[in-house]
C-alpha cells in the first residue's frame, strides 16, 4: 500500500497522540495503583518483628521514617495498617477525605469498652453513629463552653485544690498530685453530666480512680489480643481485668443513668444526661429518625457516650495538667514568667476568670507547648477506609486501618526547631504580645469529622486550673528528690510517671492575704 505524503502527517500526528494517551493511562494507573512502603511482614504474625525493640510504639513510627519514608505501610496480624507520619497526608486523612476515613476498627478491647462500638469514640461510621454525635454536640454545647455556670464549678474546684496545697505545704508535705487533679476534674465532669460531685475520700470515687486506671492500662493499644483475636480463647490476664473494670464501671453508670430516666421532666434539663435522654425521646417521637437502623439510638448507645464523656473527661485533662506540672517544675523560669504575667495582668485582689484568657498569652502558649510536646494521645485511634481510595500518591483499599502518629507530626524537626525542648514562647506572635500557630503540623484535639468533643471543655479547665494554683503556689520537687520524669507510660493516652510535688505558697499573696 502505498500512502501519499499529504497523509503522511496526519498519521504522524495520530501515532504522537495515540502514545501520549498511552503514556498518560501508565502513568496514571502507576500514580493510584502505588502501595506505601511495606515493613517486612510474615505470614500470621505480619510485621510483628520490626515492632520489637526498646521503644514505645509513637517513638518506634517515628524513626521507622527514616527508612520507609513519611507514609508506610505494615501489618498487624492479618489486619494491613498505614502509618502517617506527615501532616499533608494526616488532613488529607482526617479533613480533606474525612468521610472516606471516618471508619473504626472494630477490636477485641473496645468492644468489650463499649458493647461493640455503641459509643462516640470507638463506634464504627453510621447514620446511627452521626445522629448521636449531633445530639451530644448539642447537648455539650448547651453545658459547656460559655456557660457560666460550668466557669464557677471548675474555679470552686480550682479553689478546693489551692485550700489542699496550704494544707500540705504548711506542715512542709509533698504531694503526689494525681488523685487530687482526678477528684477535681471529675467533679466538673460529674457537675455537667450528672449534677452530683464527690468529697474526699468518697468510696465510690476511690473505685472510679481504681476502674479507670485499670481501663487505661489495658484498653486499645495496640496489645496482642486486639491483634489476633483468637487470643481471646486463652486466659489473659489484661482482658480479664478490663471486664472487671467495665463491669464496676457500667454499674456505677447505670445507676446514675436509671436515677435519671426516674425523674426525668420534660421540663427541667438539669444535666447532660437529661438532654441526652430529651433527644432520644425526641428521636423516638419522630419518625424521620427511626430510620437509623437497627435498634436506633437504644440505652445502651446512651449509656456508652456518657462513658465516653466521662472518660475522656477525666483521664485525658488529668493526664494533660500532670504533663503541665511536671514540665513547670523542670523549668522555673517558664513559671516565674507566667506567674509574673498573672501579677500584672490579674493581680493578687481576685482569682482568675475565663475573662482573663486573652491578656494572659504565655500561660496560654504553654499549655500549647504541654499538649505539642506530650500529646495526649499519640497515635489517636485508628481509622478505617470505608471505600477504596488514596493518601497522597498511595491507593488505599477499603478496609485498611490507617493509624496517625501525632507524635511524628509534634515533634518533626522541619516544622518545630529543637522539637525535643519545651520552649512556649514558640506560640507567641513576634512581640510577644499575643497567640499564634507557627505550624501547621499541629494537632492537639485531632481534625475533621471526629475531632475531639471536649476540646472547649479542655482548655477551659487548663487555663483555670493552672492560672488559679500558679497565681497562689510555685510548684517544684523537695529538695534531693527526683525530678519527674517526662518519658510517659504509653497507652490509650499518655501518661506521665507518678512524681511528687510540694507547692511553695508565693511570698507576695501571703503578703496580700495578711494584708486583708
Ligand atoms: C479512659 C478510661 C475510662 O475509664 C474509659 C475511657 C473512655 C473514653 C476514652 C478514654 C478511656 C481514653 C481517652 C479517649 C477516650 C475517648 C476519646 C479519647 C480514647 C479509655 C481520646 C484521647 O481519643
Amino acid at each position: 500500500m502505498c500512502l501519499s505524503t499529504s497523509t503522511m502527517p496526519f498519521l504522524w500526528c495520530l501515532c504522537a497522540l495515540v502514545l501520549l494517551s498511552l503514556a498518560v493511562l501508565l502513568w496514571t494507573s502507576r500514580r493510584t495503583s502505588l502501595e506505601p512502603p511495606y515493613l517486612p511482614s510474615l505470614p500470621v504474625i505480619g510485621s510483628l518483628l520490626s515492632l520489637m525493640g526498646p521503644h514505645p510504639p509513637h517513638v518506634l513510627f517515628k524513626e521507622l521514617q527514616a527508612k520507609y519514608g513519611a507514609t508506610y505501610s505494615l501489618k498487624l496480624g492479618s489486619h494491613k495498617v498505614i502509618m502517617v507520619n506527615h501532616h499533608t497526608h494526616a488532613k488529607e486523612v482526617l479533613l480533606k477525605k474525612g468521610k472516606v476515613f471516618a471508619g473504626r476498627p472494630r477490636m477485641v478491647t473496645t468492644d468489650v469498652l463499649t458493647r461493640n462500638g455503641k459509643d462516640i469514640a470507638f463506634g464504627d461510621y453510621s447514620a446511627t453513629w452521626r445522629f448521636h454525635r449531633r445530639i451530644v454536640h448539642g447537648a455539650l454545647c448547651m453545658f459547656g463552653e460559655g456557660s457560666t455556670s460550668l466557669e464557677n464549678i471548675i474555679c470552686a474546684e480550682a479553689q478546693s485544690l489551692c485550700t489542699l496545697l496550704s494544707e500540705t505545704s504548711a506542715v512542709g508535705l509533698s504531694l503526689d498530685l494525681s488523685p487530687e487533679l482526678t477528684r477535681a476534674v471529675t467533679n466538673v465532669i460529674c457537675t455537667l453530666c450528672f449534677h452530683s460531685s464527690y468529697s474526699r475520700g468518697d468510696p465510690e470515687f476511690e473505685a472510679m480512680l481504681h476502674y479507670s486506671q485499670g481501663i487505661v492500662d489495658t484498653v486499645a493499644k495496640d496489645s496482642l489480643v486486639d491483634i489476633f483475636p483468637w487470643l481471646q480463647m486463652f486466659p489473659n490476664k489484661d482482658l480479664r481485668l478490663l471486664k472487671h473494670c467495665v463491669s464496676i464501671r457500667d454499674q456505677l453508670l447505670q445507676k446514675k443513668y436509671d436515677e435519671h430516666k426516674r425523674d426525668y421532666s420534660d421540663h427541667v434539663q438539669r444535666d447532660l444526661v437529661d438532654a441526652l435522654l430529651r433527644a432520644k425521646r425526641n428521636a423516638e417521637n419522630n419518625t424521620a429518625e427511626l430510620s437509623l437502623g437497627p435498634g436506633g439510638l437504644s440505652d445502651d448507645h446512651l449509656l456508652m457516650t456518657v462513658g465516653d464523656i466521662f472518660g475522656a473527661g477525666v483521664e485525658t485533662t488529668t493526664t494533660v495538667l500532670k504533663w503541665a506540672v511536671a514540665y513547670l517544675i523542670h523549668h522555673p523560669q517558664v513559671q516565674k514568667r507566667i506567674q509574673e504575667e498573672l501579677d500584672q495582668k490579674v493581680g493578687l485582689e481576685r482569682a482568675p476568670q475565663l475573662m482573663d484568657r486573652g491578656s494572659l498569652p504565655y500561660l496560654e502558649a504553654t499549655i500549647r507547648e504541654v499538649l505539642r510536646i506530650r500529646p495526649v494521645a499519640p497515635l489517636f485511634i485508628p481509622h478505617v477506609a470505608l471505600s477504596d481510595t488514596s493518601i497522597g500518591d498511595f491507593s488505599v483499599m477499603k478496609g485498611t486501618r490507617v493509624v496517625i502518629n501525632l507524635w511524628s507530626l509534634h515533634h518533626d524537626p522541619k516544622e518545630w526547631p529543637n522539637p525535643d525542648s519545651f520552649e512556649p514562647a514558640r506560640f507567641l506572635n513576634s512581640d510577644a504580645s499575643g497567640l499564634s500557630i507557627p505550624s501547621p503540623s499541629y494537632l492537639p484535639f485531632g481534625a475533621g469529622l471526629r475531632v475531639c468533643l471536649g476540646e472547649a471543655l479542655a482548655k477551659m479547665e487548663l487555663f483555670l486550673f493552672l492560672s488559679t494554683v500558679l497565681q497562689r503556689f510555685t510548684l517544684a520537687v523537695r529538695p534531693g528528690d527526683p525530678l519527674p520524669n517526662l518519658e510517659g507510660k504509653f497507652g490509650v493516652v499518655l501518661q506521665p510517671a507518678k512524681y511528687f510535688v510540694s507547692a511553695l505558697p508565693r511570698p507576695c499573696w501571703d503578703r496580700q492575704k495578711s494584708l486583708n
